[in-house]
C-alpha cells in the first residue's frame, strides 16, 4: 500500500492556463531524494497536500492541487489553481508558496524566484496609490531623479536637531528627509515632537524655495500605532509614511496601504531585514518577488538597492527590481524572472540607498535612469562644507549626468562637488 501521493502533484504534459498562478523556484533535493520527488513534495505541501495518502479525497478537491510541471536543471515551474488564493490576501499567498515548504527535509535548499500572478488574482489588489506619475504631479520634480537624505547618526539626535539637519538637506536641494529604518518613537526623540519640530522646519524650507519638500517619517510600530501616527502625518501636512515592511510584515502594509490611501498618504518601504531571507542565491526568497508583493499590495517606492554602494547587491538584480516596480509588463528571464502583466496596477519607484556620494551618482544613474528616488546620507553630510554643501554636490552630479558631462569638468564650475571629490573620489564603500 503505498503511504505517500507526491507523484501526484507532477505532472510534466501540464500547460497552465491563464489563470493560474505559476510559480518558479531553485531547489536542491536532500540525499536519496530524486527530483522528481523532490517537487512534487514542493508542489503538495504548499497546496493541498500532506506527507501520507488519505482515507477520504473527494475527487473535486484534486482540482485544487498544484502541479510540477516544468524541471530545468534545478529549477522547478509550478502551477497553482487560482481557488488556492484567497482574493486580495498576500499574506495568505505567503502562507502557500513560501510557507511550511521552506522547512522540508526532503530538501536541502529552496528559494522563490518569482511567481507570475495572472489577471484574476491581480484584480483584487489595489497597487500604490499614486504611482510615479502621481508622485512627480504631488513633488513638482520632472526630469530628475527625486533626492533624500537620513540625518546621520542615524539615531540620537532629538527632534529639534534632526529637524535642523533636515532643513540643511531640503536648502542644499533635496526633495526628501527620510528617518532611518531603526528610528520611530525613542525616548530621545519622539514621533510626535519630531513631525512638529520637521513641519516647522518643512514650511521655512518652502517659503524659501518655492520648493516642493516632503519627508520620509517612519511610522513603524504595531499596526494601531502606525494607523494613529498616519493620522497625524496627514494632520500636519504631509503627503507619505514610511514603514520598514518586511518586519511590519504584510498584513500590516496591507491595513496601511488602504489607511494611508484615505488620508493621501504615499506609502515609502523600507526593506530592513530583506537580507535574512534573500542574500543566500540558492535559498530564501528573491528581492524582486518582495518588491513585485509590495507593489501589488501598494507602497509607492521600495529599496531595491545600489549596486555600487555599501549594501550587497547586483547590477543586475538593481535593473531587474527597477523593471519589477516601474514597468506594465514585465518579460520573463531564464531562471530570474517570470512574465508579468501588471493591468491597472500603477507604478512604484525604485530607491537606490546605501553607502552613495556625488562620485557614484553617475554608476547609479547608469543603472536606474531618471525614474528613481535617490537617498545619499553620509555621502551629504560627510561633506567637507555641511550637509548643504553636500546636498548641492548631489545635485550637481545629478546635472552632470543629465547635460552628459564628466564630474570632473562639472566640478570646474560647481564648488561643492569639487570639494566631495577631493574628499570622496570614485570611492566604492565596503
Ligand atoms: C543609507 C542607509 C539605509 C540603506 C538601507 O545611509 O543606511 O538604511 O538605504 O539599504 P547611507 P537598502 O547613505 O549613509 O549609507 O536601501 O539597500 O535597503
Ligand atoms: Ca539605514
Amino acid at each position: 500500500m503505498a503511504i505517500d501521493w507526491y507523484n501526484e502533484f507532477v505532472d510534466l504534459d501540464h500547460t497552465p492556463g491563464p489563470d493560474e498562478l505559476v510559480a518558479l523556484y531553485y531547489f536542491e533535493p536532500a540525499e536519496g531524494i530524486s527530483k522528481d520527488e523532490a517537487v512534487g513534495r514542493i508542489a503538495s505541501e504548499s497546496s493541498t497536500g500532506t506527507w501520507t495518502t488519505l482515507f477520504t479525497m473527494p475527487p473535486r478537491m484534486r482540482d485544487l492541487q498544484a502541479k510540477a510541471f516544468e524541471i530545468e536543471g534545478n529549477y522547478v515551474k509550478i502551477a497553482y489553481p487560482l481557488d488556492l488564493w484567497e482574493e486580495g490576501n498576500a499574506t495568505q499567498l505567503l502562507s502557500g508558496i513560501a510557507g511550511n515548504i521552506f522547512g522540508m527535509k526532503a530538501l536541502n535548499r529552496l528559494r522563490l524566484i518569482d511567481a507570475t500572478l495572472p489577471a484574476g488574482y491581480i484584480r483584487h489588489f489595489k497597487g500604490p496609490h499614486f504611482g510615479i506619475e502621481g508622485i512627480r504631479d504631488m513633488m513638482r520634480v520632472n526630469g530628475r531623479p527625486l533626492t533624500g537624505a537620513v540625518p546621520k547618526p542615524k539615531v540620537g539626535f532629538t527632534a529639534k536637531e534632526h529637524a535642523e539637519v533636515g532643513y540643511e538637506t531640503w536648502m542644499g536641494g533635496f526633495d526628501f528627509v527620510k528617518d532611518d529604518e531603526n528610528l520611530t518613537s525613542q525616548s530621545f526623540n519622539r514621533f510626535e515632537d519630531r513631525v512638529r519640530e520637521m513641519t516647522v522646519m518643512r514650511d521655512r524650507a518652502e517659503q524659501e524655495t518655492g520648493e516642493v519638500k516632503s519627508a520620509l517619517i517612519n511610522i513603524t510600530a504595531d499596526t494601531e500605532t502606525m494607523k494613529t501616527r498616519a493620522e497625524m502625518l496627514a494632520d500636519y501636512g504631509w503627503n507619505y509614511a514610511m514603514i520598514d515592511v518586511v518586519v511590519a510584515g504584510t498584513a500590516a502594509v496591507t491595513t496601511l496601504r488602504d489607511y494611508c490611501s484615505d488620508l493621501g498618504l504615499a506609502i515609502h518601504a523600507h526593506r530592513a531585514m530583506h537580507a535574512a531571507f534573500d542574500r543566500d542565491e540558492r535559498h530564501g526568497i528573491t528581492m524582486q518577488f518582495l518588491a513585485k508583493l509590495m507593489r501589488l499590495i501598494g507602497v509607492t517606492q521600495i529599496h531595491t538597492g545600489t549596486a555600487v554602494g555599501k549594501l550587497v547587491g547586483t547590477r543586475a538584480e538593481a535593473t531587474l527590481l527597477a523593471d519589477m516596480l516601474r514597468e506594465r509588463h514585465m518579460n520573463a528571464l531564464p531562471h530570474m524572472a517570470l512574465d508579468q502583466d501588471w493591468g491597472e496596477i500603477k507604478s512604484a519607484f525604485p530607491v537606490s540607498s546605501g553607502g552613495l556620494h556625488p562620485g557614484l551618482v553617475p554608476d547609479v544613474l547608469d543603472i536606474y535612469g531618471t525614474d528613481l528616488v535617490l537617498l545619499v546620507s553620509g555621502g551629504i553630510h560627510g561633506h567637507p562644507e555641511g550637509t548643504r554643501a553636500g546636498a548641492r554636490a548631489v545635485m550637481q552630479a545629478i546635472e552632470a549626468w543629465q547635460e552628459g558631462d564628466s564630474l570632473d569638468d562639472k566640478a570646474k564650475q560647481a564648488p561643492e562637488l569639487k570639494k566631495a571629490l577631493e574628499k570622496w573620489g570614485y570611492y566604492k564603500p565596503k
